[in-house]
């Protein structure tokens, strides 16, 4: 893996991806794009950056040609709650977006990483310890795009032999850019409230647990799943992977522990809460553990106690 091409790298992932690969692989090794360059951000400023619409598949072309790209780490989508209010906007992205880089893929030998997401199971999936193998009927059309992308890229794999990678993420938890239009974005504007007010309105209901990780878990599962030896590799597209899971209740409580003061509570927003709902309570990530060495390094009260302190310095509060 020596030139790597970030789709949608303006995004919570792809902010926090651009940096880490380019401290592993070099700056002149890592090419970020997005829809739009923003100068205030390390990811335009501190490495190379392009404007790309992943939509429109001569741009995808033309910058993976300039820089001789070998792999792509495709993240550009729209996430859950958004994609309830505008699921053609989200077909359009998430599925041709994705048909663009895969196809780009079989042309020039490119090996891919995108990721699912634990959307891509529904209200008739086990919710508990939730297999890598089950029923997968979501009801969001966010979900719909991630079975689909799980089976295309199968497909583009099987078909084609393009090497297809990808991890069915939890809600992810980061210190570097605030989530939108996420069902899980509670669990970071938690901590941005904690600090700068001491008060949090969830719209998630307690009671609600969803799968979590630390961001710098998320990153990690990138690059070792791409590092991997492809023989060990079974279920290649969609690795379930987790690392804790909680409701708005523990985490109010685990974040007490640092900012005693600290207090919630609920305006609950339907559409996250039913959306929330579908989604599983935990999920068995023992495929990854197996066939990849999966193993999260931050556990609830890790990842609470690094992420008031990273957000202290951010908004620089004591
Ligand atoms: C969302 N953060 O809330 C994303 C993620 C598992 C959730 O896919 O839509």
């Amino acid at each position: 893996m020596k030139k790597i091409l970030i789709t949608g790298s303006m995004g919570q992932i792809g902010t926090a991806i651009a940096a880490h690969l380019r401290d592993l692989y070099g700056t002149e090794n890592v090419i970020a794009s997005g829809l739009h360059m923003r100068m205030d951000s390390p990811v335009c400023t501190e490495g190379i950056f392009e404007i790309v619409d992943v939509t429109n598949p001569d741009q995808l072309a033309k910058v993976a040609a300039k820089y001789r790209v070998d792999t792509v780490i495709h993240l550009a989508a729209l996430l859950s709650a958004r994609g309830e209010e505008k699921p053609q906007l989200l077909w359009n992205i998430n599925m041709n977006g994705l048909y663009n880089v895969l196809e780009l893929a079989r042309d020039l030998n490119l090996k891919v990483f995108t990721p699912s997401s634990i959307a891509a199971f529904g209200p008739t999936t086990p919710p508990d310890m939730t297999p890598q193998d089950t029923i997968q009927r979501p009801s969001t059309i966010y979900g719909v795009s991630k079975v689909a992308g799980e089976l295309l890229c199968d497909y583009y794999f099987k078909r084609y032999g393009v090497d297809t990678r990808g991890v069915r993420y939890p809600g992810l938890i980061s210190s570097e850019k605030v989530p939108s239009g996420g069902t899980t974005d509670y669990a970071v504007h938690i901590f941005y409230e904690a600090i700068k007010t001491g008060h949090f309105t969830s719209n998630i209901a307690a009671g609600t647990f969803m799968d979590m990780m630390y961001m710098p878990d998320a990153l990690n599962a990138i690059v070792d799943l791409l590092e991997a030896d492809p023989d060990r590799l079974i279920h290649r597209n969609a690795f379930n992977i987790t690392a804790m899971s909680f409701d708005p209740e523990i985490i109010k409580k685990a974040i007490q522990k640092h900012i005693p003061n600290f207090s919630m509570d609920y305006k609950v927003d339907p559409i996250k809460q039913k959306i929330a709902e579908s989604w599983p309570n935990t999920l068995d990530d023992s495929a990854a553990r197996q066939e990849w060495d999966w193993s999260p390094k931050y556990d609830l009260d890790a990842m609470v106690e690094d992420m008031i302190a990273k957000l202290r310095i951010k908004l620089q509060k004591s």
